[in-house]
């Protein structure tokens, strides 16, 4: 039967020349099929999956990559659109019609002897306003698996994409991993990624940063919703009310902690809803409402382990349905293992490039942005409001960063301008989640920089409507975990202890403490963040919220320098914004 989905693999087929065509259709008896070929197979030299420990991770699985391969690649990723001016400074980018031209030629034949995948699958909830339907080749079988953790593939997605003339199509061959020939093409205009030479899950998962990011950011600015680099997270108070809040943070700086929120306080519960991508609409009630549309967590390994993340840890061990993978952390007794997990670091530790590993010799055994892919529904406390069509109603954001220094642990903006604004502004010291040097201050506004599809100087003012299209619109946070002292340490200890400044924002947005104006927002007056059992010195705590001139002078030199590449792109009320800060600190 000729059906758009059978229309896509025929040309899929007759490009790739490849073998065989397998169609995936989500059972659990394809899981085991997949991975007996995956034990069964090598690629790159590699094994591509080894079954672990059961005891100790019970349906999981050890993947080692190539380590070429090992992050997003942004230097390699662009947005194809007609305009230039359409995907902004913000973006690579090349014409579609050259962009094309290129992928096809690395694609053709690129699958010989080899199986493609099909793969059909929905992000959003099904049935729901949010769903989109979606569909990826590939001739990875550890992409493949991981599609069927992150989304949700099968049968039902394959009538709902030969029903509707609207779907998604990603297409995607892992190649021969040279990274000169590396490339992630985005056309937002025409619904398509082409990715070629990684099997990272952020360069090949399609599904994710591409799709449910790039793509859905360019087709939220046309339609008026939003696709957000955010965690989703509900705060049950003392009275049994749950108060949802969203969370942006960069790659790497701890989101997946904060999704997953053990709460130090026994009258607060954090309820999990997603840990990196929430889809954000305006509701008929006028409130801005968010889901997930992912069905997994692609977490980052290091620092993960039952103090810093209990929740996580539990969630890798109660395996239900999907199996688990983990990728390129270390491994002993088949069990896997990374920096922080335990204390002691096991006598035969295979580090995870495959060598016995040596303290004294050898970096981190785990690699820093090792990564472990499983199932939403093992966690324990996932929120029975991650199915509601509608999403859940939004009453806080908190845009965060990592900063050593000039921005405090945490501060509410005085509305929504000043909110949109300080999130445009926001700089981060970069991480391994991306290829590139690690440490240097970028902008990273709304920790969208690698993943807006379109123009940030539109993406901005597309924020800035969302006052004029809302009746009720949700208090803005600005957050930073990472400030360190004059040795160069952490002065505050993350992790569950964050739960202490969710309570902070929680009791701003009931409106039950007041705060201290500041040149950039409100800030805690003294004792309203609880402080109870955590030792750090007045001086210190005090480091914690100082607002240093010196600081915020080069801080709004970097901002100006920033601004400037947008040209008349950056909306007249940011501009505003930035002189005013300049008036308030005396620039
Ligand atoms: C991720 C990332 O993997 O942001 O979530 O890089
Ligand atoms: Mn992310």
């Amino acid at each position: 039967m000729v059906t758009p989905l059978n229309l896509f693999i025929k040309e899929m087929k007759e490009l790739f020349q490849c073998s065989e065509v397998y169609i995936m259709n989500g059972t659990q008896k394809e899981a085991e099929k997949l991975i007996t070929i995956a034990q069964n197979s090598k690629f790159d030299d590699r094994v591509i999956l080894k079954k672990l420990n059961v005891k100790e991770y019970p349906n999981s699985y050890y993947h080692r990559s190539n380590p070429n391969d090992v992050s997003r690649t942004e230097d390699l990723t662009f947005v194809c659109t007609n305009l230039k001016e359409q995907a902004g400074p913000n973006n690579n980018w090349i014409k579609p019609k050259i962009a094309k031209i290129k992928m096809l030629k690395l694609f053709k034949n690129a699958m010989k002897n080899k199986i493609m995948y099909v793969i059909p699958f929905i992000m959003g909830i099904p049935d729901s306003k949010y769903e989109k339907n979606c569909v990826q080749v590939t001739d990875s079988v550890y992409v493949a698996l991981s599609m069927r953790i992150m989304t949700r593939v099968g049968d039902q997605a394959i009538s709902k994409i030969n029903n509707n003339s609207e779907f998604f199509k990603g297409i995607h061959s892992i190649g021969d991993l040279n990274p000169k020939k590396r490339f992630i093409m985005h056309f937002p205009e025409e619904n398509l990624v082409m990715s070629f030479g990684s099997g990272y899950g952020g360069n090949a998962l399609l599904g994710k940063k591409c799709y449910s990011l790039r793509i859905c950011s360019y087709l939220g600015y046309k339609e008026g919703w939003f696709a957000e680099h955010m965690i989703i997270i509900g705060v049950q108070i003392p009275n049994g009310k749950i108060i949802y809040l969203l969370a942006a943070f960069p790659s790497a700086c701890g989101k997946t902690n904060l999704a997953l929120l053990e709460s130090i306080f026994k009258e607060y519960k954090i309820w999990t809803l997603g840990d990196d991508i929430a889809w954000i609409n305006i509701n008929e009630d006028g409130q801005l409402y968010a889901a997930n549309p992912e069905t997994g967590f692609f977490g980052v390994a290091p620092g993960t382990s039952f103090k810093t993340n209990p929740v996580m840890m539990k969630t890798l061990k109660n395996n239900k349905f999907f199996p688990t993978l983990f990728t390129n952390t270390a491994i002993y007794n088949d069990i896997p293992w990374w920096e922080g997990v335990s204390d002691n670091i096991p006598s035969n530790l295979i580090n995870w490039y495959g060598k016995k590993y040596c303290k004294d010799t050898d970096g981190p055994a785990a690699h820093p942005n090792s990564r472990f892919t499983v199932s939403i529904y093992n966690c324990p406390t996932l929120s029975p409001e991650y199915y509601n069509p509608n999403g859940v109603p939004i009453s806080g954001i908190i845009f965060g960063s990592r900063r050593s220094n000039t921005i405090p642990l945490i501060c509410e903006a005085k509305n929504w301008t000043n909110g949109v604004f300080m999130a445009s502004v926001m700089g981060s010291e970069t991480t391994t989640a991306s290829n590139g040097s690690i440490g240097n201050i970028r902008r990273d506004p709304m920790a969208m920089l690698p993943f807006c599809g379109y123009n940030l100087g539109d993406y901005f003012q597309h924020w800035l409507n969302v006052s004029k299209r809302t009746k009720k619109l949700p208090k803005i946070f600005i957050a930073n975990w990472f400030r360190k002292d004059k040795n160069n340490k952490f002065i505050w200890p993350g992790f569950r202890d964050n739960s202490r400044v969710i309570k902070w924002i929680i009791d701003r947005i009931n409106k039950k403490i007041d705060a201290n104006e500041s040149e950039i927002g409100f800030l805690p007056k003294r004792g309203t963040i609880d402080l109870n059992g955590l030792n750090i010195d007045n001086e210190k705590i005090e480091l914690l919220f100082k607002l240093d001139k010196k600081e915020w002078i080069i801080e709004i030199a970097m901002i100006e320098k920033f601004y400037s590449k947008f040209g008349d792109k950056i909306p007249k009320e940011l501009k505003n914004c930035l002189k005013e800060l300049k008036r308030k600190f005396k620039i």
